[in-house]
């Protein structure tokens, strides 16, 4: 059975939970407390969320629970096949959603809750602002008119780009472009997204 530890509603691990529930997988969720415990770290020397065990494969990072689990208990429309035009476009867009845009949030949060004041604003920051809104443009354009990144189908990108998305909006509560934040109200929409949103408290 798929095992997803994550803090509680932790958003990337929702990623892999929604992932989950739209394909109709089974899967557990066990709750991380913060900070980590030794044994957490024992199995996951990041200490970070989420992490996943599925027999024998013990990993850490979102994005490649998401493609682990696509590829192993698809096939599945969400993940187009090898000789589907839309295949590049999904691949890209799902690793663009955390090595480009999502992995730059972190040192924003951090810069905002956890830096002392004078270094809130500093070159650092304000350069990593301008990557984020960089890579908030290229999503903006990418999805153009379409409803999801990859035309009329819904994939792992929406998946993976509607989760960085969340935290963007959540955590730094900065505005977004109109088709960014119809997509985002659109994939959120799903039922699959609202189950796994309940089962992320832990209680569902
Ligand atoms: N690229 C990683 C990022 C993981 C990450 O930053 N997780 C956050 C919570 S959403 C975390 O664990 N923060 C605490 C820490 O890194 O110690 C992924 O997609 O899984």
């Amino acid at each position: 059975m798929i095992k997803i530890h994550n803090f509680p509603r932790g958003a990337r691990g929702v990623r892999v939970m929604w992932l989950c529930e739209e394909m109709g997988l089974p899967y557990d969720v066990e709750l991380v407390s913060f900070p980590v415990s030794d044994a957490y770290r024992a199995k996951n020397p990041l200490g970070s969320v989420p992490f996943l065990e599925d027999g024998s494969v013990a990993i850490n990072e979102s994005v490649a629970m998401v493609l682990y689990i696509a590829g192993k208990y698809g096939p599945t429309p969400l993940l187009p096949g090898k000789d589907d035009p839309a295949l590049a476009r999904v691949l890209q867009m799902t690793v663009f959603s955390e090595a480009t845009f999502g992995g730059g949030i972190n040192p924003l949060i951090m810069a905002k809750f956890a830096a002392p004041e004078a270094d809130k604003q500093n070159w650092s920051v304000t350069a990593q602002e301008g990557r984020s809104q960089t890579a908030l443009d290229f999503l903006s354009g990418t999805l153009g008119d379409a409803p999801y990144l990859a035309g009329d189908n819904f994939t792992i990108a929406d998946i993976c780009n509607c989760t960085a998305l969340g935290i963007w909006q959540g955590a730094l509560n900065k505005a977004i472009a109109e088709n960014l934040k119809a997509y985002r109200e659109r994939c959120a929409a799903r039922p699959a997204y609202q189950r796994a949103q309940t089962k992320a408290t832990g209680k569902g």
